[in-house]
């Protein structure tokens, strides 16, 4: 089973080359669309050639306007390298800044520890217009989960996409990233972006912070106070400045939040695990867990058909998802399971979730959260959890995005998995519309 899922990648690479080679221009999209691009080809890090951020704001700007999925692609794919066309040279790894933020509590103190590829101490300063690869480590038997908040940084970077050992999540920009527990295991979590606008920003681990889930709207509120909690108070000092030295020119980043977002989503109750929809004045869980009792399964029906079901696959091959109706007002905890011994598969669907207020989305590794995702996707044999609540009515087309061509914006249904059968029909209805019919599930508290 693994053969097919790396079956393409080769390919991608071989055709990506072999076009460019024959002058062909304007291959790029093409190359982006694909998720692996394989093994990385032969260029050396000091070749005169290679990309540098000049040259990616020359080709991911416009009017001084830089968008961050072309920043992404450049240094992904679309490296211009020579005249005659584009290869598909971009290669994240070799050209990425590489940094580790471990969390430490030695003695009661506690702390970030920083540290380079080679691990060595190092500090969190950054390049605008280079790529950084940033990876999150809550060590095995750490007393405490721990976060590292840095809303205004997060949205200072062009965001490819962070990754656990499980699951894989994509969006405009984050809020924070909560690294969980394990007694044995190390929890990680590795961040994919470029740093875009320069400046000094603030990161911190929120627990027990005056104002420290204050992401976005300071007023009335109040910004998060760093002497409390985690960041500051009683020996704990998980609180540090990350800098971006600034591009040599003045440009903007378009993060590209689906048309559909408000920013004043940031500001619903709904962002906060106290409100009423979450839970009840009683404590006990007050939404529909209908989609986390029987998950939303990715499914391989054989090789030519794919598709998304619904049901604990323990207890027999669970039904197709026909009718998936979620309902404005209501918050759903939704789990998505890929089954063992398939590909990686997404739920692909940003203007679905941006016309939704995100609690948070989570795996065995991290909780994060952020205005809107886009896609979540799911390895083999694991789950990832996103709990939300639909905010507006509306007609949605969640997909698997793997090896789907055309662009994000336009992406073609008719290619890649979701080509194969992997596209969910979801309708967001009133909250009134038939409320009866809500609660099939034990756990929905109400
Ligand atoms: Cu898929």
């Amino acid at each position: 089973m693994s053969q097919r899922r790396t079956a393409r990648s080769p390919r991608t690479l071989v055709w990506c080359l072999l076009t460019a080679a024959v002058g062909v221009l304007n291959l790029a999209p093409k190359c982006v669309a694909h998720r692996d691009l394989g093994p990385p080809p032969e260029v050396a890090a000091d070749d005169p050639l290679a990309p540098d951020p000049v040259a990616m704001v020359e080709r991911a700007c416009t009017g001084g306007v830089c968008r961050a999925s072309d920043i992404v692609a450049y240094w992904r794919c679309a490296v211009p390298f020579n005249d005659d066309g584009d290869y598909c040279l971009g290669n994240w790894e070799d050209y990425a800044l590489h940094r580790t933020v471990t969390f430490t509590e030695s003695g009661g103190v506690l702390g970030f520890s920083v540290t380079d590829e080679a691990g060595r101490d190092a500090t969190l300063e950054m390049e605008a217009g280079r790529p950084v690869i940033l990876k999150l480590v809550n060590p095995a038997g750490a007393a405490s989960s721990h976060f590292f908040t840095a809303p205004e940084f997060y949205r200072a970077v062009a965001w490819w996409r962070v990754q656990t050992e499980h699951a894989e999540y994509e969006a405009p920009s984050f809020d924070t990233f909560e690294l969980l527990l394990h007694p044995t295991q190390d929890r990680e979590v590795t961040l994919y972006f470029v740093p875009m606008i320069g400046g000094d920003y603030s990161a911190y681990c929120e627990d027990g912070v005056t104002g420290g889930t204050h992401y976005r709207d300071t007023e009335p509120v109040g910004a998060p106070v760093l002497g409390t909690g985690h960041a500051g108070a009683d020996g704990a000092a998980m609180a540090t400045t990350v800098r971006i030295h600034p591009l040599g020119s003045d440009v903007q980043l378009d993060q590209q939040q689906a048309s559909n977002w408000s920013p004043q989503t940031a500001r619903d109750p709904a962002r906060y695990g106290s409100a009423a929809l979450w839970q009840s004045s009683d404590g006990s869980p007050a939404y529909d867990s209908r989609y986390f009792d029987d998950p939303i399964v990715l499914l391989e029906y054989s090789d030519e058909e794919y598709g998304y079901g619904h049901g604990l696959p323990a207890v027999g091959e669970p039904e197709a998802l026909r009718e998936f109706v979620l309902r404005v007002g209501t918050g759903y905890r939704l789990k998505f399971v890929n089954l063992p011994s398939q590909a990686a598969h997404t739920f692909t669907a940003p203007e679905f979730f941006a016309g939704s207020t995100m609690l948070q989305s989570s795996d065995t590794h991290v909780s994060l959260r952020a205005d809107h995702l886009n896609s979540v996707r799911v390895v083999e044999g694991h789950s990832a959890e996103v709990w939300l609540a639909p905010k507006t009515v509306g007609e949605f087309s969640p997909y698997c995005k793997i090896s789907v061509q055309g662009t994000s914006d336009e992406p073609d249904l008719d290619s890649g998995h979701a080509g194969l059968g992997m596209v969910l029909s979801l309708e967001v209805a009133g909250a009134d519309a038939g409320a009866q019919d809500a609660g099939t599930s034990d756990s929905a508290g109400n």
